[in-house]
């Protein structure tokens, strides 16, 4: 969602760094750009007013100009007025309740908040270890509640059942006293959305409010629809006390505007992104991770967490060891082509890192694509498991046989070998530390063509 702003944070920094020292109008100049930047990633006016208005004077300062290193010092000025415009830190979900704990989930139809709900119920399972039950209350959209429970059904969530034609404030008396009754800790309440915001879709959430007392109101955002989705946030403000937002569709061409501009408008934080629309997409919203990505210096914490969330620490060891030895199999390059999958694909791990747009567009202009992955996932399960581990002796006739198993010719399962041979050697360079240099100036062209 960050990528054009990213593009053009990298471009005016990296004209500013060039820079041995920078003048009052080379200044000016960087904040006209990041103003234009801003706009263009539909921030809202009074947001780049008040961020520009803000680091001017630090820009200005006297010690940026005098400074050695100035464009660094402007590239630590803008992160942290980012940070902070984002909301400092992590605000974790308050269930600092009598149980069941209430949390209302509120927001414009079709902005995610059904599977949000799920996402946030499943989300609270499995890292806070609670016991969860959803409730619909949206009983104007057909099958509304049918979808909450189905969504319960498959992810194995618990669900209030379904009565037709109870009103939204009787559903609420009924979750509590069924959440009372079988031992759930929170409740999540599902609600009905409107195209847009109106009185009787406010004064219904209020009511709701002043049954259930909610701990967290949180808003479910579109992130698609940049500065509308922020004054969304506003009006909702004015009428409930929202506790939090979350921000759907951050995976899709959103220009990252609505995550800059929804705490400044709502005074609320931001604590979760939606990043697909599966049950597991969800990230905990960390302003300072998001800060590093927007400015195009990588988010490896989260990459990082979500690779150990993925894999099985045990065998990540093993992995390496042998990696260490020099006997990476075919085993353990399609375990790692399996782990790439679960993250988003390629793209979902060059998201994450710093100043790859260079092994991006590599990567886009050899159509090197998850299609592959699956593709190379069948080859390998084609292969006995001698040929996984020993690849040296697959010979012309295996290959014939894996080809025919796997559904492909001769020339993928070459292909495939080469690519194995590649990655095996270029794990080998990157354990010895050679990652920094590779992210920066691209994969090495030698091991690159073998990849095509
Ligand atoms: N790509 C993407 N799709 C999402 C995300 N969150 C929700 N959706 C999709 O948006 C559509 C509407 O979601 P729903 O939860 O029914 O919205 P509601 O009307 O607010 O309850 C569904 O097709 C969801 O799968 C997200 O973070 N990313
Ligand atoms: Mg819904």
């Amino acid at each position: 969602m960050f990528e054009n702003l990213t593009n053009k944070f990298e471009e005016i920094f990296s004209s500013l760094k060039k820079a041995p020292s920078l003048d009052e109008k080379q200044v000016e100049e960087g904040l006209r750009d990041i103003r234009q930047a801003l706009l263009e990633a539909d921030v809202s006016l009074e947001v780049v007013k008040e961020f520009t208005s803000k680091i001017k004077p630090k820009l200005l300062g006297k010690e940026i100009i005098r400074s050695t290193s100035p464009g660094e010092m402007v590239v630590k000025i803008v992160y942290d007025e980012i940070v902070s415009f984002l909301g400092d830190s992590n605000q974790e979900i308050n269930l600092k309740k009598v149980p069941p704990v209430p949390i209302l989930v509120v927001g414009l139809q079709g902005s995610g908040k059904t599977t949000t709900s799920a996402k946030i119920a499943k989300f609270l399972e499995k890292n806070n270890k609670k016991k969860v039950m959803m409730a619909s209350l949206d009983v104007y959209r057909p099958a509304a509640q049918e979808q909450l429970r189905l969504l319960g059904e498959q992810n194995n969530i618990n669900t209030l059942p379904v009565i037709e034609g109870q009103l939204p404030t009787d559903i609420c008396q009924r979750a509590i006293n069924a959440a009372n009754l079988n031992g759930s800790e929170i409740i999540i309440f599902d609600t009905a959305g409107r195209t847009q915001i109106d009185l009787q879709m406010m004064s219904e959430i209020k009511q709701i409010e002043n049954i259930i007392k909610p701990s967290e109101i949180l808003l479910v955002a579109d992130s698609l629809t940049g500065q509308v989705a922020a004054n969304v946030a506003k009006e909702f403000m004015n009428t409930v006390s929202l506790t939090g937002i979350v921000l759907t569709r951050s995976d899709g061409d959103g220009r990252g505007g609505a995550a800059l501009s929804m705490k400044y408008v709502s005074n609320v934080p931001i604590k979760f992104l939606g990043v697909g629309e599966k049950i597991d997409n969800l990230e905990v919203f960390h302003p300072d991770r998001i800060a590093n990505r927007i400015l195009g210096m990588g988010d490896i914490v989260s990459l990082v967490e979500k690779a150990a969330e993925d894999l099985d620490q045990e065998k990540l060891k093993k992995t390496e060891e042998k990696l260490k030895k020099g006997q990476f199999s075919l085993d353990d390059y399609l375990s790692q082509l399996r782990q790439m999958k679960k993250m988003g694909g390629i793209e979902g791990v060059m998201s994450f890192l710093p100043g790859v747009s260079k092994i991006k567009s590599q990567m886009d202009n050899a159509g090197v694509d998850e299609k592959i992955i699956t593709q190379n996932e069948a080859v390998i399960l084609s292969m006995t498991k001698k040929e996984r581990e020993n690849p040296k002796i697959i010979d012309g006739s295996r290959k014939k046989r894996i080809a025919n198993g796997s559904g492909t010719d001769m020339a993928t399962i070459n292909k495939l070998l080469k690519q194995f041979k590649m990655m095996s050697e270029m794990m080998k360079k990157m354990s010895k530390g050679n990652m920094k240099g590779m992210a920066e100036k691209g994969i090495p062209p030698e091991l690159f063509n073998q990849l095509k």
